[in-house]
């Protein structure tokens, strides 16, 4: 039998827990991140969406452009929180979760009680909506990579179900990028051989693939025709990979805690290459001489594993925080992981 596979993930989802705990921001355009003029936009709400702003976006670019919005700090611990509670309710339904990130994941209903990919979307984005006020945009299917493109199909608030019947027609007019596993480059390589949507990469032949995709051909060869074999991971994978230190003497002095910085980050970077993991949260963490613990993170739109990179953001992290009193402890880690590699076209 054909497994239910759910993909859920949250509606704008820093901006809507902002709407949430603040009822005067509901209706209005509210921007998270980019408080600061040389900042960049986490997410926005989907009244600020109109005019144009999106994730990643620098800050100034989405001031010109929506002049009305309201620009709010990212509490990460917040909605570090709200996503646990989310998560929890995931849980009521089964137990084969394989998160993706803070706001998404899937969800394998082969252990569930419930028989159907609605009835288990139903409850989940009623029982979200009556406990925390938010709503969730659901894919329902058999496998990860319909699941996951159904889920984006009528976002925000959605639920799509997408039937082995529908293929290949649902499939064929899509530009090619919205195929889960070709990258930037490799989109860019076909456009410039012709092909631009589905429909046009569907007609070329299985060696087409092994040619010009490498090692994951074979895989998109067979995604395109809706098959998708990787199951749901319910992981007990690290979530987080990260090194942390007690100073030799308390200080907070900048270059002084950046030494230790470099030291992370040439850490996390050698772990990262041994599991073949990138992620895109930067977490740096100090505990202050009174003992006080405190974390800032910085979520990327971009994946990193380099050392220059995890160094950088760590050193923005620091250089943004005000430290007054001297630290006793501290530490950097790298969080929200990609799935999987995406393919890298070879050079041909
Ligand atoms: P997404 O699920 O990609 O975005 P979203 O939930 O805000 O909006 P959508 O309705 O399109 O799903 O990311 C989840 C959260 O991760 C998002 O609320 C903020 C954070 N994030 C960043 O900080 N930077 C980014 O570039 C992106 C894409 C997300
Ligand atoms: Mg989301």
């Amino acid at each position: 039998m054909k497994k239910i596979i759910l993909h859920v993930d949250m509606d704008a989802f820093f901006a809507s827990v902002e709407q949430v705990d603040n009822k005067s921001l509901r209706g209005k355009p509210v921007i998270v991140g980019g408080v600061s003029e040389r900042g960049v936009v986490s997410t926005c709400s989907y009244e600020a969406r109109k005019y144009g702003v999106s994730s990643a976006m620098p800050a100034f670019i989405a001031r010109q452009k929506c002049p009305t919005g309201i620009f709010l700090p990212v509490r990460h611990n917040r909605y570090k929180e709200v996503s646990e509670k989310i998560f929890k309710i995931f849980r009521e339904v089964t137990p084969l979760i394989e998160p993706l990130s803070i706001d998404e994941a899937y969800l394998d209903l082969s252990e569930s009680t419930f028989k159907t990919g609605e009835e288990a979307a139903k409850y989940i984005k009623t029982r979200v909506y009556r406990e925390l006020g938010l709503t969730l945009s659901i894919g329902i299917s058999y496998n990860k990579f319909l699941a996951k493109l159904a889920s984006d199909w009528n976002k925000p608030n959605g639920i799509k179900i997408i039937d082995e019947n529908m293929l290949p027609d649902i499939l064929f007019p899509l530009p090619i990028r919205r195929i889960h596993g070709l990258g930037k480059k490799a989109c860019e390589k076909l456009n410039n051989m012709g092909i631009f949507k589905v429909e046009d990469l569907y007609k070329m032949d299985k060696e087409f693939f092994i040619k010009y995709l490498g090692k994951y051909g074979i895989e998109i060869y067979e995604r395109i025709r809706g098959i998708d074999k990787r199951e749901v991971k319910v992981s007990r994978d690290r979530k987080s990979v990260g090194k942390e230190k007690t100073l030799k003497s308390n200080t907070n002095n900048i270059d002084e805690l950046k030494e230790y910085l470099i030291e992370f980050a040439k850490k996390i970077n050698e772990i990262l290459d041994k599991t073949d993991k990138s992620g895109r949260t930067i977490t740096l963490k100090y505990k202050t001489g009174e003992f006080q613990n405190h974390t800032r993170s910085k979520t990327l739109s971009k994946y990193i594993k380099s050392f220059e990179d995890i160094y950088e953001v760590g050193c923005e992290l620091l250089e943004e925080t005000p430290i007054e009193e001297e630290i006793r402890l501290i530490g950097l880690s790298i969080s929200s992981f990609r799935e999987e590699k995406e393919v890298q076209l070879k050079l041909f």
